[in-house]
């Protein structure tokens, strides 16, 4: 049984420079995921390195907090059944290149590091990440 979730979306630095970020946002509302909550923002290195600091001891970390607080981004929560496995689908793989066509990372992303787009990836995460954006 599917129920209603909540999600962090992020519209990465790559994408909003691009201004492709009303774009991006059209395809959530057109796949049927409710904006709840969004905010243009830019976070420091030291922001970036707590928000993913699951990833602290990959090769790429260091690259991927750069890059994170290269320039704004755009911060959603999303709200949809089952909005953490649907953000994930209509994403697609982390790779652009090994993702499905009709995915966001498909249709918009560059390469591996710049993929246009971040989503939670489980429902715990999901409430740290709102949390870590969204908390007043
Ligand atoms: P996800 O964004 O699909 O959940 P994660 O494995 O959580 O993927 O990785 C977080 C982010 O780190 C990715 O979105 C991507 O930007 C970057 N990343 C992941 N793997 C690599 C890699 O092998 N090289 C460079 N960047 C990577
Ligand atoms: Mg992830």
């Amino acid at each position: 049984m599917s129920k209603i979730q909540q999600t962090l979306s992020i519209i990465k630095p790559d994408a909003v420079e691009r201004n492709l970020s009303e774009e991006i946002k059209n395809e959530f509302k057109n796949n049927n995921f409710d904006i709840l909550k969004e905010k243009k923002v830019k976070i420091s290195k030291s922001e970036a390195e707590k928000f993913y600091q699951v990833h602290q001891s990959k090769p790429f970390y260091n690259d991927l907090c750069e890059y994170l607080s290269s320039g704004p981004i755009v911060v959603m929560v999303l709200e949809k059944n089952d909005a953490i496995l649907e953000n994930r689908k209509l994403m697609g793989a982390t790779d652009p290149i090994k993702a499905e066509e009709g995915t966001l990372r498909k249709k918009y992303g560059i390469s591996i590091d710049k993929n246009s787009v971040h989503g939670s990836d489980s429902l715990d995460n999901a409430k740290i990440e709102i949390d870590f954006f969204f908390k007043d």
